[in-house]
């Protein structure tokens, strides 16, 4: 298949677009570089050092054989979203491209706007795209679980079916989000829900949960093929940021009581539903929803299971939480859709966390420990820290 991997310079759009091409599709990434661009705003690197997009094709080629094509520029340019349709003429278009830190979107006004206009915009572009270029192309767009929230309820696969005053009806699931961020996400579904049903367009809405993991097959396979590794406070995501705070002796830093619970999934799965997504389409006029997380966790689940895999002794701190949300609540998330077709899950408990600890000492020297902390607070919007 042809495969266009929006966001292809990206932690996940990377490894995406190599698992895809090393498994035999024809693949491009397209990507404006707007997240090497918030890096130099916070002043943090990732802690895996990570080469520039052209270096990085050239060394795949170098090592494969195979070309991955390349398209620098923005998605909120309709023109650049209407010439990669017509140009590379995919059949699936993986839509990573996205601002997507939470506390982000959460610094200020601005950050807010940018956030949902870059988002939501790009989304709108790329469907127009597809329904006036090819409506035949599959959209695997990603989503995520946090658009669901926290409903005292389980949460199903996208839809629910209802019974009202004695009637029954399937409706979009609702959503209860806790970031700007997370709202984009939820405007976006509702927009490709939208497109499948008075375009016929067809699409699959990836609700993932919180990634770990730095390596997959085809990134271990040369230091210049490395993805990155966020630890700052603003991009790095939980797990990831206790392994390397564990790594250089820094405290964990539990948001409130840790009674918070979150889906996850190892990044060697990520790829691997993607794969499964592109290669099993949805149908022409069918929005598809898949949770996509292997596992649920409280976040002081899993500062006990970085502290018990760490050779060193951990210490362990609660912190007021900056954001707004749950400290304890219900969670039950059904997630079959994707290991019914075919999805072998990595667990937390049988995964290579040493490996992640390894990496990681590898570069310790890289971290500014101030950027662990968390400077951004949901109630009070700061300055651009
Ligand atoms: P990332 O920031 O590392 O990658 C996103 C890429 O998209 C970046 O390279 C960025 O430069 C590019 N981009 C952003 N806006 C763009 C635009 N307007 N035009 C062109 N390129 C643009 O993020 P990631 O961690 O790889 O996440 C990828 C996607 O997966 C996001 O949509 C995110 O919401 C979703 N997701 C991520 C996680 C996670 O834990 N990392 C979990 C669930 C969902
Ligand atoms: N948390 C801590 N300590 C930390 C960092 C986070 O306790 O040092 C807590 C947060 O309060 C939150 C949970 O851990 O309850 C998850 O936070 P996170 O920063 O790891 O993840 P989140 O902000 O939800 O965002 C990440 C990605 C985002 C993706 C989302 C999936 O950045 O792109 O959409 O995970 S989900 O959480 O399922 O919505």
């Amino acid at each position: 298949m042809k495969i266009l991997v929006l966001g292809g310079d990206g932690y996940l759009g990377w490894p995406t677009a190599l698992h895809l091409s090393g498994q035999g599709h024809e693949v491009a990434v397209a990507d404006n570089f707007a997240r090497r661009g918030y890096d130099n705003e916070l002043g943090v690197e990732s802690l895996v050092p990570i080469e520039p997009l052209q270096t990085r094709i050239a060394v795949w080629k170098e090592l494969t054989g195979q070309q991955i094509g390349c398209y620098i520029g923005d998605l909120t340019d309709a023109m650049f979203a209407y010439r990669i349709i017509t140009e590379f003429a995919p059949d699936a278009v993986v839509h990573f491209a996205e601002q997507r830190a939470a506390p982000y979107s959460m610094i200020d006004r601005s950050h807010a706007v940018y956030t949902q206009q870059n988002n939501v915009i790009g989304n709108l572009n790329l469907l127009f795209a597809i329904a006036e270029i090819n409506p035949e192309i599959h959209l695997v767009k990603l989503g995520t679980m946090g658009e669901y929230g926290t409903p005292n309820i389980d949460i199903e696969e996208g839809w629910l079916e209802i019974e009202h005053n004695g009637r029954t009806d399937k409706m979009l699931y609702p959503k209860r989000p806790g970031s700007f961020y997370h709202l984009s996400k939820v405007h976006d579904s509702h927009n490709i829900e939208f497109a499948c049903r008075i375009w016929n367009l067809r699409a699959t809405d990836l609700n993932q949960g919180v990634v770990y993991g730095q390596q997959t097959p085809e990134t271990a396979r040369d230091e210049r093929l490395a993805t990155r590794f966020d630890y700052d406070a603003v991009f790095g995501t939980v797990l990831n940021r206790f392994v390397i705070q564990a790594v250089i002796g820094h405290p964990l830093t539990v948001y409130g009581t840790g009674g918070q619970t979150r889906g996850m999934i190892d990044i060697r799965d990520t790829v691997r539903c993607i794969q499964l997504a592109c290669e099993n389409p949805a149908d022409r006029g069918e929005f598809r929803v898949f949770n996509q997380i292997t596992e649920w966790m409280s976040v002081q689940q899993i500062a006990e299971a970085i502290k018990s895999a760490s050779p060193e002794d951990v210490h362990i701190d609660y912190l007021p939480n900056p954001r707004v949300e749950l400290a304890e609540h219900y969670y039950n998330v059904t997630h079959t859709k994707l290991i019914e077709l075919g999805l072998q899950p990595h667990l937390l408990s049988d995964t290579l966390i040493d490996s992640l600890f390894e990496i990681t000492k590898r570069y310790a020297h890289r971290v500014r420990p101030e950027a662990l902390l968390p400077t951004v607070n949901w109630r009070t919007p700061t300055a651009t820290p």
